[in-house]
């Protein structure tokens, strides 16, 4: 096994990593910007390099730096928790060249699935549902137009590298396709560096269903169920379950034996979550890969037992997955709630000094945070503070695990959305679980 790990993250991801490190026998080096010089994945890491000013563009962004740390303090292995370099297929490629293990899939799987309309004509080819739409639309405007038509309006369009949620249009009738159209590839121009876009029937009201895979380098993958990711604003999630109440057992098993057939495939290796709309038909579309840990993974964590940073790194390491499908039992229900530094009525960030710090405990409550008392929350980065997970033996019972929770944390000093959270968690639609994706907007309706 790996005598030593870098973590190339900060916040809660990084400690997460950490502490599954710590776990195992493994040291640590944690790396840090200035402005994160007191954050506690610095103090829990064994050896820690600063790795250059606040901005992300000159500190966790930068390759050079990172890869000078994992030098310097002779790590074996670099684990890139989510966002910054998680899915960057030239920093894998990077670390290999250096002679340093990148904790995730190779830059083969990343290139593959990070093309959206690659990843979609390749599922679809392996007998996933994919919503009506086209595999390629050159220039011209006039097939363009024809597809649509075929289709049926309203449709959208998506940068083939687009993604959470950026890049995507939608397209109510003729009239205003070739405009969409020329605007949509331009903007992907602009953000993706490439202005190929793909165009699909838009589905109305769907709920945002993800299932977590886990592959090793032998061909041998499991799926650890689903998570129902409706409830979002702008696309951010705010709060994750596991399982969905939309999904049967029934589906769960041909959702994810199709799934881990493509990881077979395509000879995937790591963790991967595929991303679904589930219609209020029961009908699944595929929309997405995402091939890193994702900020929502202790809810599966929770309902499988597995712990999914321990099976990212064995399987880095070479080890052979030793979980069988068999195996997997999906238990209780759990629910997340992210904690943000934000203003709960406006949503804007809430940065600055905590001067109270106390969180929630108890049998089956979870917490996943990077602050303490006297801590400053630096407003450089994402605003996401802590998780805050709870499991139980159903979906009503979670519920008002997770609101007796939420009212043991008492944070001061910086304005945090816990007030918004209690209101969701207190909506009867929540409860009912009426949610889709429209369902933030609907309750700030309301
Ligand atoms: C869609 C869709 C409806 N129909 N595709 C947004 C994020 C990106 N991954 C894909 N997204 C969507 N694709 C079709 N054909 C609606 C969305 C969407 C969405 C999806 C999941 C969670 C929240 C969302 C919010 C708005 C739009």
């Amino acid at each position: 096994m790996f005598r030593k790990i870098l973590i190339a993250n900060r916040g809660e991801i990084a400690l997460r990593i950490i502490r599954a490190c710590k776990e195992m026998g493994i040291k640590t080096v944690a790396v840090y910007s200035t402005a994160d010089k007191d954050s506690l994945h610095v103090k829990y890491a064994d050896e820690s390099v600063c790795i250059g000013p606040p901005p992300s563009s000159k500190s966790y962004l930068n390759v050079s730096s990172i890869i000078s740390a994992a030098e310097v303090t002779d790590s074996e292995a670099i684990h890139p928790g989510y966002g910054f370099l998680a899915e960057n297929p030239n920093f894998v490629e990077i670390c290999e060249n250096c002679g340093v293990k990148f904790i995730g899939p190779t830059a083969e799987n990343i290139n593959l699935l990070g093309n959206k309309k690659n990843a979609r004509k390749l599922v679809k080819g392996l007998g996933i549902p994919v919503l009506p739409g086209s595999d390629d639309i050159g220039d011209d405007e006039r097939e363009l137009k024809k597809v649509a038509e075929d289709i049926g309006y309203p449709v959208v369009l998506k940068a083939s590298f687009g993604g959470g949620g950026r890049g995507i249009k939608m397209v109510l009738s003729p009239a205003h396709l070739a405009q969409a159209y020329y605007q949509a590839r331009q903007e992907a121009q602009a953000f993706f560096g490439d202005k190929d876009v793909y165009i699909e029937k838009y589905c109305e009201n769907p709920k945002h269903i993800e299932f977590q895979v886990l592959a090793d380098r032998f061909g041998n993958a499991v799926h650890l169920g689903e998570r129902d990711c409706s409830i979002q604003r702008r696309h951010q999630k705010i709060i994750e379950e596991a399982p969905s109440i939309a999904v049967k057992s029934s589906m769960r098993k041909k959702i994810g034996e199709a799934v881990t057939k493509v990881l077979k495939e395509i000879n995937y290796i790591n963790a991967a979550t595929f991303e679904f709309l589930l219609t209020g038909k029961g009908e699944f579309y595929f929309m997405e890969v995402n091939t890193r840990i994702q900020v929502e993974h202790p809810v599966t964590e929770f309902v499988t037992g597995i712990d999914i940073i321990k099976e990212q790194i064995k399987i880095a390491n070479g080890d052979k997955l030793k979980i069988k499908q068999e195996d997997i039992k999906i238990k209780g229900h759990s629910i997340e709630v992210r904690i943000n530094a934000e203003d709960p009525v406006n949503f804007r960030p809430s940065p600055g000094m905590i001067t109270v710090y106390n969180k929630p405990g108890g049998i089956n409550i979870r917490v996943d945070d990077f602050a303490y008392c006297g801590y400053k929350v630096q407003p450089f980065y994402d605003p996401l503070i802590a998780k805050l997970v709870v499991r139980d033996t159903n979906r009503i019972a979670a519920i008002n695990k997770l609101k007796s929770a939420l009212s043991e944390f008492w944070i001061e000093g910086i304005k945090t959305n816990i007030p918004f959270l209690k209101r969701i968690l207190s909506d009867s639609d929540y409860a009912l679980g009426h949610v889709d994706i429209g369902y933030i907007a609907r309750l700030l309706e309301k």
